[in-house]
């Protein structure tokens, strides 16, 4: 058979794009050759539904091994009790949490997706929003960090059976301490999504929510530099509190719930592939050098809002405690939009997205914001004198969106200085 060139030159093209841009979309980040290796191996033919030592299929000795040592390692990065490495993102960690804790029409609590939360957290064009029934707190107007107060109103005036923490834009450290309280308070489960922050969590940088919440769940392939994918973890375990029980009417642990919740629940056959790599950047979290990384993205982080600051920008919340932060545009630049923004910026190669603002007044094709975020221009070698230059090049780019000669010149610079940061430096 000849090889498939059509696709691999696609491939090669994106190859390129990455390599020669500076990547600040606070979701993304560049994985080791390793991660890659492991994701690109012969694991992917294999079928291995079910849990290590209990599967549906012959021949899954290989993936039990790989599948375990995931689960140990993870487990030792967070100070787990238990941990579910097969989500395939983590919107199905989410869903399967969801589906463990809640029946159709039961009401959960979730960040609004316009104050920053995410799809996944009730929007009314996810299952999570359609099949549950969401209520939805919001971030403070004035300081632009999550009102705990306006949650515990509405907590006790909805009674949830689950509160989520959590956000897709949001750089601010969160109270867990508070909304366990809220959620003890009102019986309902606490579940954090640290998919955004995990790494500064794992490096120590960040509350770990674990020591607060029920359940907590995360990506791996954003600041925890994995490859795509999700899992769900529990700092303890515990009886399930709905009732659950096994065939010999014992009640069940709630590890077993979520196990159950992911496969069968909503799953079938795990990526071992992925497994496989989530093990191996599990490992790379583990040394040493991870916590330098870490730490570098947030002094990164920290260095471009001061940069952003410094020029005019408005950042929500006034700063970033994290790796992102959310650029308010529309008291610099009134008549831009997010989308047009992005769509400058990227014709710069400088990879940014559009993004709503809390109490946004557009759209969200539109947005009034963009998201910078800082873990994968790290993770090439980026230092705060990087930053510097990125808030100049940013705003040269937005003050003159549309002209092609501006942005041809920043892109010669984007893609020159580039040149000396390889894709992963670590
Ligand atoms: N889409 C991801 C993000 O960009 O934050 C969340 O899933």
């Amino acid at each position: 058979m000849e090889r498939d060139n059509t696709i691999f030159e696609i491939i090669e093209a994106e190859y390129q794009r990455q390599l020669k841009g500076m990547e600040l979309i606070a979701s993304e980040n560049f994985v080791s050759n390793e991660v890659m290796q492991a994701m690109g191996s012969c694991l992917t033919n294999k079928y291995a539904e079910g849990y290590s030592g209990h599967r549906y299929y012959g021949g899954c000795i290989n993936v039990d091994k790989s599948e375990t040592l995931a689960i140990e390692r993870v487990k030792r990065i967070f100070g787990a009790e238990f941990a579910n490495v097969q989500p395939h993102s983590g919107a199905q960690a989410n869903a399967a949490v969801f589906f463990a804790c809640l029946k159709p029409g039961e009401t959960f609590m979730g960040l609004n997706l316009d104050h920053g939360g995410h799809l996944s957290h009730g929007s009314r064009i996810n299952t999570s929003g359609l099949v549950y029934n969401p209520v939805g707190y919001n971030v403070n107007k004035e300081t632009g960090r999550v009102d705990y107060d306006e949650m515990e109103s509405l907590a006790i005036k909805n009674k949830p059976k689950l509160i989520v923490g959590g956000a897709s834009a949001y750089s601010r450290e969160w109270d867990y301490e508070r909304m366990r309280s809220i959620a003890d308070k009102v019986g309902a489960i606490l579940m954090i999504d640290m998919a955004h922050p995990a790494g500064l969590i794992a490096a120590g940088l960040l509350k770990n929510p674990l020591k607060y919440a029920h359940i907590v769940t995360s990506t791996t392939h954003k600041t925890l530099r994995g490859p795509r994918g999700g899992i769900i973890l529990m700092g303890k375990d515990f009886e399930n509190p709905f009732g659950k029980k096994n065939k010999k009417g014992e009640t069940l642990m709630m590890s077993s719930v979520l196990n159950s919740a992911v496969f069968p629940g909503i799953q079938g056959g795990p990526l071992e592939h992925v497994i496989a790599a989530k093990a191996v950047a599990f490992n790379e979290i583990l040394q040493p050098s991870f916590k330098d990384y870490a730490l570098q993205v947030k002094k990164n982080a920290s260095k471009l809002a001061e940069e952003l600051i410094k020029r005019g920008f408005d950042i929500v919340s006034g700063g970033t405690d994290n790796h992102c932060m959310l650029v308010d545009l529309r008291n610099k630049y009134p008549e831009l939009t997010g989308k047009m923004a992005e769509t400058a910026l990227v014709a710069a190669d400088i990879t940014a997205n559009k993004n709503m603002v809390p109490f946004d007044p557009r759209s969200a094709f539109q947005t009034s914001g963009i998201r910078l975020g800082t873990p994968a221009i790290t993770t090439r070698g980026a230092k705060e004198d990087m930053m510097t230059l990125i808030a100049e090049l940013i705003e040269k780019v937005l003050n003159s969106p549309e002209d092609e000669k501006v942005i041809s010149s920043v892109r010669a610079q984007v893609n020159e200085t580039m040149k000396d940061y390889p894709l992963f430096a670590w």
